[in-house]
């Protein structure tokens, strides 16, 4: 090996176990920008200490734990939710508790009268006709949240916005959520988020809330998550047709590769019917191209034919090397997928 090269070598290897190092995974509770008294007419200083100094860094010291040893360990937050179904509940609600209330202290603020955006203005007026009916809506989606839960302003894949509501610590990047989007506002109505002053009134600190909210940090929120390449990931991660497909194909395809032909044998009917589901499906816009029609036709043809030769018990190797045609078609609708 010549020099350069095992220096460069050398180089990239010291930086990957610096990033592993840098990366290992140690969450931290995030420091506040106000005091715990900042909102006192309308949230108590208690009520934001135990909030904020035990319930949030329980769920921080709880996510830690949880990751040690789990396929998430060294994975961004973000990374975590996106495919939260592959995880426990130890994860789900720690994560989930982490991020929402990571987000919920920066959309507060003590100043008065914060501004929205004139973007982000004209836009809530497009989809809600008004500012206050999106905060009756919010309101209600709280309201209406049976036992605790997150009430969420969304930019969705196709860029418009949505409010929606989650259960416990869910929110709408995981991937168990039929609401999908980045939150850009998210109001907490877990009764600690308000017990203490409100006791039982959910609607009186849902209402009181408004005077403490950062209109100007959820419009920054709103202009991030516009340019966010994870729009596209959640508009693609959103195509069930495709992931339908997708668990047949490597269902089938992996044992193939391996010499065993019996799953294919017994599914290519069902992969063929997931072909065509493809087909029918609404492709998203961001994929959704002539060139990507011709190749899900293709797919059709192909998983047809390869149904058609397991129909008349055609040999092993004339099966795989069809199915291995399948698969190559399916990789190029992937690569345009990502
Ligand atoms: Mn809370």
């Amino acid at each position: 090996m010549k020099k350069a090269t095992s220096l460069k070598l050398g180089i990239f290897f010291f930086f990957t176990i610096l990033l592993n190092f840098v990366s290992a995974q140690n969450f931290t509770l995030p420091k506040l920008k106000y005091e715990y008294k900042a909102f006192e007419a309308y949230i108590d200083a208690q009520t934001m200490e135990i909030h904020y100094s035990k319930h949030h860094q329980a769920y921080v010291n709880n996510l830690n734990k949880a990751l040690i040893g789990s396929k998430f360990e060294n994975k961004t937050l973000e990374d975590i939710l996106l495919g939260i179904s592959r995880s426990g509940d130890a994860i789900r609600n720690n994560a989930g508790g982490h991020y929402n209330h990571s987000l919920f202290w920066e959309i507060l603020t003590p100043k008065k009268d914060t501004k929205l955006s004139e973007d982000l203005q004209a836009e809530i007026i497009k989809t809600f006709t008004s500012v206050d009916s999106l905060k009756k809506l919010l309101n209600q989606a709280a309201s209406t949240r049976f036992g605790s839960g997150w009430a969420w302003l969304i930019v969705t894949p196709d860029k418009k916005l949505q409010v929606c509501s989650t259960p416990n610590q869910d929110n709408p990047l995981m991937d168990i959520n039929v609401d999908r989007g980045i939150p850009i506002l998210g109001i907490d109505v877990w009764e600690h988020a308000y017990y203490l002053k409100y006791q039982n009134k959910r609607g009186d600190y849902l209402s009181a809330i408004w005077n403490v909210m950062n209109w100007e940090e959820v419009s920054k929120k709103y202009e991030a998550a516009l340019k966010s390449p994870l729009l596209q990931f959640l508009e693609l991660d959103s195509w069930k047709a495709i992931k339908d497909f997708h668990k047949v194909m490597s269902e089938t395809f992996h044992p193939a590769e391996s010499g065993d032909l019996e799953p294919i044998k017994e599914r290519s009917s069902e992969l063929m019917l997931a072909a065509l589901n493809l087909k029918s499906s609404n492709l998203p816009k961001s994929v959704d191209s002539p060139e990507m029609k011709v190749l899900i036709d293709e797919l059709v043809k192909e998983s047809n034919a390869l149904h058609k030769m397991v129909k008349k018990k055609l040999k092993d190797p004339i099966l795989k090397a069809k199915l291995f045609e399948v698969h190559d078609v399916f990789h190029k609708i992937t690569a345009i997928s990502k």
